[in-house]
This record gives structure tokens, sequence and C-alpha cells, in this order.
């Protein structure tokens, strides 16, 4: 035991009108709505870098946190280790998180940085046999390193791509022996800063071989896991490849891995990319390729991917009612892809955060069930297409624009608009948040 949290009780569920600050009010992991534990339905998981490597830096400023596992040495990364359990612990987290980066000390080549790695998973595998916490995806960083400031799987040097093929492949295996549930690939640098010396197609045709290489290797040593790629507009890169869910399954198709890979949706990231939250899951799910989720959300004013905590439940519901019309989490989850401001020092900001979090994902939770269960959106929606349903409409995709033409002239139509009750529907969704 560290005593990093000492004093700090494990946070349990006391319902609305709990006046301490140390409880869930909203969150109770047994409680079961639509046949399945809130728990199960929501699988919470904790950012390991946010938490617990990130030091409080910004553009303007560097560190303000001072924790005492700060440091590149083997024995700081186990306490690191320790006190991410504790944290996992006092919040009764089903699930964690984290890159290569964020566990091990960078070592002066690749296979020391290897051996490295390989020691921290077999602690964090001590560790998962010892407490509940489960991970829900291991993924290699290949945004921080310089070696990766021109792409990594993108990258002009062939050496860059191989040094990221043998990162990925090492994260691959620990995620693999840690039992995480999927595997995420962001492409930070993954896109370019200037188009005057990139060689777009060469680019993305490596970026897709790498994918099928991922894939291929997946299979090789039999990981269950889903591989979900992360999109983001931009931001380190002025553009990244996987600009959002959209253009990664157009990216998909086209290398053929449509059927084996899923996204995981960032709430800040659709933001930047000018669509709602609720957009790109909808799109996600319309296209069978919602995975799992990293909620969070952006100072809308910066204009930067903040990276805060969710603090809105009617933006929230309506991401989870997405969710939930899509079926709800497989393999995925809610990741908090979230930190605290850099001013937030103590060590029960961290906790309270997650647990003013994972609050607001519980009620915006239960408003989208009910919402759901409640029925009437669903079928104001379904009404809206209902002329779909009858012969003469299917008959208009079987057939050809001659066709078409020719059922305007023999019915005599003439369509007169409907109204699309949006003021109505919004009234409706209001009940419930
Ligand atoms: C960056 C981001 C990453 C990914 C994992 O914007 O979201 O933390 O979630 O690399
Ligand atoms: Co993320």
């Amino acid at each position: 035991m560290t005593d990093f949290f000492k004093g700090i009780p494990q946070i349990k569920y006391e319902g609305p009108t709990s006046t301490n600050e140390f409880a869930f009010r909203h969150y109770n992991p047994d409680e079961v709505l639509m046949g399945k534990r809130m728990e199960d339905h929501l699988r919470f998981a904790v950012a390991y870098w946010h938490s617990f490597a990130w030091q409080g830096g910004d553009p303007f400023g560097g560190q303000t946190f001072e924790r005492p596992w700060f440091g590149d040495t083997m024995a700081l990364a186990k306490m690191k280790a320790d006190v991410a359990f504790e944290m996992f612990d006092i919040l009764g987290a089903p699930f964690y998180c984290f890159h290569d980066a964020d566990v091990r000390p960078e070592g002066a080549t690749f296979a020391q940085s290897k051996r490295n790695l390989e020691e921290i998973v077999d602690y964090l595998g001590q560790k998962q046999s010892s407490h509940k916490t489960k991970l829900l995806w291991g993924t290699a960083n290949m945004f921080s390193h310089r070696r990766w400031m021109s792409g990594a799987a993108t990258n002009p040097d062939p050496d860059v791509y191989a040094y990221a093929a043998a990162s990925v492949q090492a994260m691959m295996d620990a995620t693999h022996k840690l039992g995480g549930a999927n595997y995420v690939l962001w492409g930070g640098r993954e896109g370019y800063e200037t188009l005057l010396n990139t060689d777009l197609k060469s680019e993305r045709d490596h970026a897709g071989r790498f994918l099928q290489q991922v894939v291929e290797y997946k299979h090789k040593i039999g990981f269950k896991g889903t591989i979900l790629i992360e999109p983001k507009p931009q931001e380190p890169s002025k553009h990244q490849y996987d600009y959002d869910v959209a253009t990664v399954y157009g990216f998909l198709v086209q290398f053929g891995l449509e059927k084996e890979v899923k996204c995981n949706i960032e709430t800040g990231h659709a933001f930047l990319a000018g669509h709602s939250f609720e957009h790109e899951l909808a799109m996600a799910a319309s296209l069978g390729i919602l995975g799992s989720i990293d909620m969070n959300r952006n100072d809308l004013q910066s204009g930067w991917d903040t990276d805060q905590f969710p603090n809105s439940v009617p933006d929230t519901a309506v991401a989870y009612y997405e969710v939930l019309r899509a079926g709800g989490f497989t393999s995925g989850g809610t990741n908090f892809d979230a930190k605290v401001r850099r001013q937030s020092l103590d060590p029960a900001d961290l906790i309270l955060a997650h647990v003013g979090a994972m609050d607001i994902c519980a009620r915006s939770f239960k408003a989208a069930a009910a919402l759901l269960a409640d029925g009437s959106l669903e079928q104001a929606r379904t009404a809206r297409y209902a002329g779909w349903d009858k012969a003469e409409a299917k008959a208009l995709l079987k057939g050809s624009l001659d066709a078409a033409a020719a059922t305007v002239t023999a019915r005599g139509l003439n369509p007169e608009p409907r109204s699309g009750r949006q003021e109505r529907l919004e009234n409706l969704w209001n009940r419930f948040v």
C-alpha cells in the first residue's frame, strides 16, 4: 500500500440526496437496467496516461503535478502501478487502459524498452489477479517520442515503419497477455504538417498495409479482442488520415478491413471534426463499426482538445442513446480519456473527477434507457419512414430511373411534404433528461 490516497474512502452508492462528496449519487453498479447491471452496461475505464503519467504541462508551461512516482526507473513504474490500482479500487473501476509509454520507462534500445514493458506487464498481471479491474484496451504511444515526429506507419523513413511495427507487436502481446478486451490505434502523427513535403498516396497505402499486418498478427496470436481505430481530424498533426468515422470506414473498405476493425470514438475528437459526438456514434452504428468510446469534453471556446471530464447530462444522454440503439457495448466500454486541470493538484481531485464523471454518465445512461424503453422516439422515427414498407416503394429500389419515372406518370405523383416534428421530438427528449 502506498499512502498517496490516504484518508480517501472507497466510493459507494448513496443515492441522489447524499451530500457526501466521496459517494456516488447515480452510479449504482448493481442496479439492473434493461436486464443488465449498470456496471456491465457502462464498462467504465480509467486512462492511465492522464491520471498517472501526465505531469500537468500545457503549451505555455511545464509540470505542475508532483507525484512520488515521476521518474524513469522500474521501481517508480511499479509504484505508479500500485497507486493506479489503489485508485481503481477506490472507484470500483472495472477497467483501465494504457499506452506502453505510460507504464514503463523508455530504454536506451528497443530491446530494453521491450524488456521494461514485459516486466511491468507481469507486474500489472499480478495486480489484475488480486484486484477486480481488467484491461479494456492497450495501445502503443507512437506520437510523443521525437522518432515519431513525421509519423509512425506513414513515416517517409522505412526504419520508423519497422520500429512502429515492432512497437505495436510488443503492445499487442502485452494486451493479449493481460486479457485486454480491445486493442486501439490512434494515429496522432499519421497525417501531415504540409502537403509540400508529403506523398499522400504512399503514406495512406503504408497505413493501410500496416493495419492489415496488425489484423494478421491478431489472428496469428489468437487475440480475441477487437481492433479499434480512434478517429481524430487534427492535433497534433495539421491533418490526420483517420479524420472521422466516415473517413475511417472508407479507409477500411479500401484495405478490405471493414469486417475486422471498428472505431473507438472520442467526444472531443468528434467536435474537432465539426460533428457532434452522437453523429459519430450514429454513423459508426449505421456502418457496423461502433466499438468503444473515449468519454470526455472539450472547452468549446479554446478550440483545443482539452480532454475534460464530461459534465453535461443532456449531451451525454444523447450519446448513450445512440450506444443503446446500437445494442450497447460488446467488447467496448466508456474510457475516461480525461484529465484534471493542471491546477487540480490534490489526490482527491483525481478521485472526485472520476466520481463526478461516472455519475454524469450513469444519469445520462438512465435517461437514455428510459427514453428507449418508452419507445415514443423510435415510433416517431419508424412512422416517418413507413412509406418504405409498401411494395411499390421497395420496387423503386429494385428498378431503374426509367421505372421510377414511369411510376410518377402512371400514379400521377405529386408528393405533399410532411412535418419533421423536430421541436416536438426535442420536447419529448427533455421529458427524460
Ligand atoms: C489523443 C487521444 C489518445 C488516444 C490513445 O487525443 O485521444 O489518448 O485515446 O492514444
Ligand atoms: Co482518446
